[in-house]
Order: C-alpha cells, then sequence, then structure tokens
C-alpha cells in the first residue's frame, strides 16, 4: 500500500535532552558541520543560524512522531488554504512553545551571545497583508496546540509585502528579501512536485454512448515544489506543516533558443514560471484583478488538491471516503478555484462521474469570508478566465446549471434572486463570481464575527442564504495567546503566573482568575509598572529610528493596522489637530498628556490611503514643533509596520483605537491583542468589538458612534455632512485648518481633495461620527487621570479577553465545520 507502511519498524527519535550543556554542544555542532563556521569567527547571523538548527532538530523528533501518528489512527486531516501567512519570525515562538527557551538562553550566554540580539536579526516573514493572512498564523499554532492534523497550504512568495520607507512623510514601497540569508527553517521537497497547466484546450472524448470525457490540453505547463516548514505547538504537542509552493519551469532552459545565441531568449519559460511566486499582491481587502494573480490562485490551488489526493489515495483505496477523511478550508475566496479544480481532478484525471464529484468537493470544502466590501468581492471576466483555464470555465457552468435549475425548480425563487445566485455576473462584462462558486462548493461558509455573520446573511449572501439557509454559521476570530502574550510581553506574563498559576497558559479563559487582582492597589502598581517599562522600549524604538523623544508617562494611544478609509485613521488625525487647537487655545485647563502612534502600510495604488500616511506625517511635523503644545500631544507614525513591530507596540499601549465605520470591519484582531495586553479600547459597534464589549462588560471599554444599522440607514437616506460639519466648531475648525494648508505650507492644496469628500459624500462617517469620538476622548481623559479606575478597567480586559483565544476558535471549526475530532 504505502511507504510508511514498509518502514514500520523504524523506531521513533529518542526525546532529546535540552539542558544548557547539551543545547551548547549542539550549537557548536551545527556552527562547525552545518554552516562551516569556527566559533571563533562566527557572526551573530551565524549563531542564530545554529540556534535556529538546533531548535529545528527537536521540532523535527516531534513533527515525524505527529505524521506517523495521524496516519497510524486514520484521523481526519485538515487543510487550510491561504494565499497569505502572515508569520513574522519564528524562533522565539519555536523555543516557548518547545520549552527550551530559558536553557537555550543560557546555553547561547556561555558564547557571550545574547538570545534577544540575535532573535532581531531573523527576518520577518511577512508573506501575508493583514489580519487575513496574521489569522492563517495564528490558526497554525493554534491547529498544532490543540492536536488537529493539519496542513497549511500557500505560496512562498520570493517577496513579501513590501517594506515601507518615509520619504518627506509620503510612503514609498521597497522590495522585502526576507531570504536574503537563506532560511533555516524550510525543507524542499523536490519529490513533492506537481505539474500545473494553464491555457490551451479542451478535447472531447466519447468513451461510450453514455460516458463522455473531457482532456485538458494545456498550452503552458509549470513545476510547483513543496517547501515545508514545521508549525509547532504549545508544549510541543504535536508539529504541522506548513507546505509553501515554488515555481519552476518544466525546461529551464530552452536550448534550442540558447544553442541558436538567444541566451535572454533562453530563459523565457524560465522566467514566467518562477513569476507566479515571486512577490505577494499588496492589496488588503481589494482584489487585485490581474491575471497573474489569478495564475497564483489556481497554481498552489491546484498543486495542493493533487497533493492531498496523493495522500489519500496513499492511504485509502479510493475518493469516496475524502469527506470522511478531509476537509479543506478556503480562506476567502483567493482558492476558490479549487473547487473546480477539484472536480476536474475527480473527474478527468479519477475518472469518476461529474455528479459523484460534486458531490464529494461540496462535502470537503467549506469557506470563510472576512469582508463584505463590495469592491473586495472577487470576479474575474469570463474571457480572462476561460482563457486561462478552459476547463474549469465548463465546470463552473455546469455546476451553474444544477444551482440555477435547484433554485428555479426547487426552491421556486425569482429572477433577481437567480441572477444574484448565480456564478456569473451578467449585469455588466460577464465576470465569474469567485465567492458564490466557494459559497456553492462549501457545506459551511462562516463568518468572522457575530455581527458579520449577521451582516453577511442580510447582504451579500442573501439570496444564497435563502437557497441554502443551513450553510451560513459564525467563527469569531482568536489571537494565539502564545505569541501574543507570553512572547511579546514576558514581564506581564510572568506577573499573572505569580498572582493565578499556570492554569492560564493551558487555557487562555482562566484568565478570569485575574479578575480578583483588578481593584488591588498593589497589584495595580506592578501591572502599572509593566505598562511603563513596555512603554519605555517603544519611546526608545521611537527614538531611534525617528529621532522623536516621547514621554512615557503620557497616555500612548495606538492605531496600527492597514491604512484604510473604512479603518478611519483619518478621524484620529482630525481629532489630533481638534486637540491640538484646544490645547492652544485653552492653556490653562488640565489636559492629559498624550503620544498618538500610528503604522501602517498602504497600497501601493490606493491614493487616498496614501494621502492619509502623508496627512499623518504633516501634522506630525507641526504639532511636535509646535512649543505651545508644551509637550502635551505627540503624534508620530512610525514606518514599516509589521508583525514584529506589533509586538513591541501593542505591549506598549494604553489606549487602542478600533474605530472603523460600524458595519465594515469584518472582526479586527489588534483590537484583541491590545486587550489582552491591558489596553483600553476605544472602539465602534464594529466586528469583535461587539463581542469584546459583551465580555469585558460595557463599563470597561469606551464603544461611540454610529451602529451598522444607522450607517446603513444614513446611506440609504442620505445624509448630510455639510450640514454635520457646519454644526460642529471643533470639527469645521479643524477640517478647515487642514483644507487651507496649515500642515502643507509647501502645497497647500495637499489635503483638499480628502476634505471636500467629507463635505460632499462622507461615504465612511468621519463627519457623523466625529462630536461622538472628540467625546469619547474626553471621557477616557477623565478616566486617565484615576489610576485606580485606569488599572482596575485594564487589568480586567486581560483577565476576560482568554475567550479570544484562537485556540477556542480553531476548537469550534473542529468541532463544528471539520468534525475533525
Ligand atoms: O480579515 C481579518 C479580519 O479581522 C479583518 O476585519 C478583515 O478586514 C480581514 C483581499 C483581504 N478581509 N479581507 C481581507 C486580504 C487580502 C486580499 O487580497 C482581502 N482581509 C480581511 C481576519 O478575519
Amino acid at each position: 500500500m504505502s511507504r510508511q507502511v514498509e518502514n514500520e519498524n523504524v523506531p521513533a527519535a529518542e526525546p532529546r535532552e535540552s539542558s544548557p550543556k547539551i543545547l551548547a554542544q549542539e550549537i557548536i555542532e551545527r556552527l562547525t558541520y552545518r554552516i562551516g563556521k569556527d566559533p571563533k569567527v562566527a557572526k551573530p547571523h551565524d549563531w542564530l543560524t545554529a540556534a535556529i538548527l538546533v531548535a529545528r532538530d527537536r521540532i523535527t523528533d516531534n513533527w515525524m512522531d505527529s505524521t506517523r501518528k495521524t496516519y497510524e489512527s486514520g484521523r481526519k486531516r485538515v487543510y487550510y488554504l491561504s494565499l497569505e501567512f502572515l508569520i513574522g519570525r519564528l524562533m522565539r515562538d519555536a523555543i516557548t512553545n518547545l520549552g527550551i527557551d530559558e536553557a537555550l538562553r543560557e546555553a547561547l550566554g556561555t558564547f557571550g551571545v545574547d538570545i534577544d540580539v540575535i532573535a532581531q536579526l531573523e527576518p520577518d516573514a511577512a508573506l501575508g497583508n493583514g489580519g487575513l493572512g496574521r489569522l492563517a498564523a495564528c490558526f497554525m499554532e493554534s491547529m498544532a496546540t490543540v492536536d488537529i492534523p493539519a496542513y497549511g497550504y500557500g505560496i512562498r512568495y520570493v517577496h513579501g509585502l513590501f517594506r515601507q520607507q518615509m520619504s518627506d512623510g509620503w510612503q514609498v514601497e521597497l522590495p522585502e528579501t526576507w531570504l536574503a540569508h537563506g532560511n533555516p527553517w524550510e525543507f524542499e521537497r523536490r519529490e513533492s512536485s506537481y505539474e500545473i497547466g494553464f491555457g490551451g484546450s479542451v478535447e472531447t472524448v466519447n468513451i461510450d454512448e453514455e460516458v463522455t470525457r473531457y482532456l485538458w490540453k494545456p498550452a503552458e505547463r509549470v513545476i510547483a515544489t513543496a517547501c515545508d516548514t514545521p508549525v509547532v505547538g504549545w508544549r510541543a504537542k504535536r508539529t504541522n506543516t506548513l507546505r509553501l509552493w515554488t515555481a519552476h519551469p518544466i525546461d529551464p532552459i530552452l536550448l534550442d533558443a540558447f544553442n541558436a545565441g538567444d541566451h535572454i531568449g533562453a530563459l523565457r519559460e524560465s522566467n514566467k514560471a518562477e513569476s507566479l511566486a515571486r512577490v505577494l499582491y499588496p492589496a488588503d481587502a481589494t482584489p487585485a484583478g490581474q491575471e497573474l494573480r489569478l495564475r497564483q490562485e489556481y497554481f498552489f490551488s491546484s498543486a495542493s488538491l493533487q497533493d492531498i489526493l496523493r495522500r489519500h489515495l496513499q492511504q485509502y483505496p479510493d475518493f469516496t471516503s475524502l469527506p470522511d477523511k478531509v476537509s479543506i478550508q478556503l480562506n476567502d475566496t483567493h482558492p476558490a478555484v479549487s473547487v473546480a479544480e477539484l472536480v476536474r481532478l475527480l473527474t478527468d484525471v479519477h475518472g469518476l462521474s461529474f455528479d459523484q464529484a460534486w458531490d464529494i468537493a461540496r462535502h470537503t470544502f467549506s469557506y470563510t469570508n472576512h469582508t463584505l466590501l463590495p469592491e473586495a468581492l472577487e470576479t474575474w471576466p469570463v474571457p480572462l478566465f476561460e482563457r486561462l483555464l478552459p476547463r474549469h470555465m465548463q465546470i463552473v457552468y455546469a455546476i451553474n446549471a444544477k444551482i440555477m435549475i435547484e433554485a428555479r425548480k426547487e426552491k421556486r425563487l425569482g429572477d433577481e434572486a437567480i441572477r444574484t445566485i448565480s456564478l456569473i455576473d451578467e449585469s455588466g462584462d460577464r465576470r465569474v463570481r469567485m465567492g458564490n462558486l466557494a459559497f456553492v462548493g462549501s457545506h459551511s461558509i462562516n463568518g468572522v464575527s457575530a455581527l458579520h455573520t449577521e451582516l453577511m446573511k442580510d447582504t451579500v449572501f442573501a439570496d444564497l442564504h435563502r437557497l441554502y439557509p443551513q450553510r451560513i454559521n459564525n467563527k469569531t476570530n482568536g489571537i494565539t495567546p502564545r505569541r501574543w502574550l507570553m512572547q511579546c510581553n514576558p514581564a506581564l506574563f510572568s506577573l499573572i503566573r505569580e498572582a493565578i498559576g499556570d492554569a492560564f497558559m493551558d487555557d487562555a479563559e482562566e484568565l478570569k482568575a485575574l479578575d480578583a487582582f483588578a481593584d488591588d492597589r498593589e497589584f495595580q502598581a506592578r501591572f502599572a509598572a509593566i505598562k511603563r517599562d513596555n512603554k519605555v522600549k517603544l519611546a526608545q524604538l521611537v527614538q531611534n529610528r525617528m529621532g522623536v523623544r516621547l514621554n512615557p508617562s503620557a497616555m500612548f494611544d495606538i492605531q496600527i493596522k492597514r491604512i484604510h478609509e473604512y479603518k478611519r485613521q483619518l478621524l484620529n488625525i482630525i481629532e489630533a489637530v481638534s486637540l491640538y487647537d484646544q490645547i492652544r487655545s485653552h492653556p490653562e485647563l488640565d489636559w492629559v498628556p498624550r503620544v498618538k502612534l500610528f503604522a501602517g502600510k498602504a497600497a501601493p495604488s490606493y491614493h487616498n490611503a496614501k494621502l492619509i500616511i502623508k496627512l499623518a506625517n504633516d501634522v506630525a511635523r507641526v504639532i511636535n514643533n509646535d512649543p505651545a503644545v508644551r509637550g502635551l500631544l505627540k503624534v508620530v507614525f512610525v514606518p514599516n509596520y509589521n508583525v514584529s513591530l506589533a509586538e513591541i507596540m501593542v505591549p506598549a499601549a494604553d489606549l487602542s483605537e478600533q474605530i472603523s465605520t460600524a458595519g465594515m470591519e469584518a472582526s479586527g484582531t489588534g483590537n484583541m491583542k491590545f486587550a489582552l495586553n491591558g489596553a483600553l479600547t476605544i472602539g465602534t459597534l464594529d466586528g469583535a468589538n461587539v463581542e469584546m464589549r459583551d465580555q469585558v462588560g460595557e463599563e470597561n471599554i469606551k464603544i461611540f458612534g454610529m451602529t451598522a444599522e444607522e450607517v446603513s440607514k444614513a446611506r440609504a437616506e442620505g445624509h448630510n455632512p455639510r450640514a454635520i460639519i457646519e454644526g460642529s466648531r471643533e470639527l469645521s475648525q479643524a477640517l478647515q485648518a487642514i483644507a487651507s494648508g496649515v500642515f502643507s505650507h509647501d502645497d497647500r492644496g495637499r489635503f483638499s481633495g480628502l476634505v471636500d469628500g467629507l463635505y460632499s459624500h462622507d461615504w465612511f462617517m468621519v463627519a457623523a461620527d466625529f462630536d461622538a469620538y472628540a467625546k469619547a476622548q474626553r471621557e477616557v481623559d477623565a478616566l486617565w487621570t484615576d489610576e485606580a479606575v485606569w488599572y482596575g478597567k485594564t487589568i480586567r480586559n486581560t483577565a476576560r479577553m482568554g475567550w479570544f483565544s484562537s485556540d477556542r476558535t480553531i476548537r469550534q471549526y473542529s468541532k463544528e465545520i471539520w468534525r475533525a475530532g
């Protein structure tokens, strides 16, 4: 049957000892024989690689053990298909989960090497844009932690998300070269390679009167090769695989062209193939829309499915058992073409009938929707889809026919419903709707917060929900408490352990026990001291990188996330301008000193988002240099936000800004990270903020502004932003200052377009929510002035965030969607 069975007699590796002494010996051994360096001349990077290799060998033992057990137990495997995995650095995560962090620190110390210094040399793997990619990374860690046999599948981009530099306050994008020093975590698997086709034509072969087969003859073919990274769970319970695909040409060099002297032309195929895995599309919550993106989507979907089917056949006789043994989770619509690809593989390659294949597909796939933004719903022009994937186009039509007939005949839906359910959008140029394809091809469709899930039922998927009322369900997002508390905030972690013991380390909901300490003045003082230390650390970083001095006694008010109009960084900046006005006009009042920190990247083609970054920088320059402010307000935009920077900023926040226009942020996950680390949230009733309020209690969160319902009503009935602005003295003054060039002497009209947008339509309700937001901010100031009240609230936030552990989210997926128990 399979290779594994033949090797049954190979014993499992003995667990390795991990004393500092053994680790030190191993480090020297790796340095010498794997890196080829004499310890005397080893550079910090060499020590890092050696340390990673030592950790990796321990993980590898565990990994093989996990793989073997899955095979032997016949348990169901879960496959998480995602175009993004925003994993960040891996070393600290791996060594804490292995439980060798302290021993490794000591081992390196014997050579005079500081683990904290070399840890910072590890590149931050940014194979994702934002929340969706980071969620995939948290899920990978939690699936290993709760002992689910899981594989992540994605693309091994040579260039992850661009590096952001500031040039005169404008964002400039530079390529990210995370692989420059190699990647000691990964294992290339040449033997796991698959052919992926594009273009060409489809031949029809009539086997007999009843059976017709279709033979796709692709015009282009490339090879996908696997690259594996082990993902170790908490306490090394199990280790799973993150399998990322690289692209290679079938013929690296076209010999005919080469011999004819066309040396560049000889590499054409090679360049074309490798372009597939070259770069991550930098758009968050908006589809890229280019042909290369569709090629990437198909490339990784096909490679992953071929791999999944091969693994299944190694263990089971045929595919009737696929839905029992395999769950495939589609992370948004980016892998949705998988639905058609699985049907193709099962019918054209493995000889099943269309009906059998369709039935298997629907019971195997499930789909997570991450956004309702209409512009973010992925669709592809029919001519492009047909040219690139002619066989899949036929399958999409075949699926569509089935669904349309069911909707019309059995469910008696009308013309309008039929139009919105169709896999083909006929309203303009014809397009394939990937959301609808993912929906009809899945047995479960989930949203990522309670509110978002309800809105899915009412808006984008209303008619599909009517057709399949059982399918939509909610799985509120979560974050891994290992990275987002234990590792990023070791001092707070120790304090909590000391107070309530270790139970919360294995069950984050045990953090609740901390509630008992919320009003304990001594505990508050220690909690506050840790927060202050974290702020000092961030202040040092800001001083070093930007030369701006921050006062660690001021309130650190932080908004970090992708720059997007719906996330309303603009609202925050306008409020800063207004506060600046008031501080100058009323020097006699007791202003609470604040530092407003921003960080985040804008999609390179998103004009207004880039303008908002420039505005933040322009406003910062003026405010930070005005002596009349007397240091009461500072504004800082920290460049190049990434996971590693988040690990420093999150523990340093007093106030967390989660202020999206209600109804637009599907969940948010940064909101959870801040609250877990003892920040108060100022936020709208949007995404997971709603459930955070339920968990922490409404007295421990500052909610303001319009509800999702009010927003949609205002949009439908038309609202009058000009009247709103004119009715608010603070807002109109701030807007006037921005529009008239107070912050942009070199180009006075720079921001007039941005401000005009608020007067004319204010789609994101910035003006509409301004007064409520400013009022909420002053209430936050009042809370800040009473330390006992402030820390009582923030400690309760930490205590009550346990439910937002991604372990809880993954257990729900496992029980209710995957049935992978
Ligand atoms: O997914 C996160 C949520 O917490 C956020 O609220 C949500 O905005 C985010 C196309 C996306 N939705 N859609 C994307 C990313 C890249 C891309 O090319 C869409 N990201 C989200 C996790 O659920």
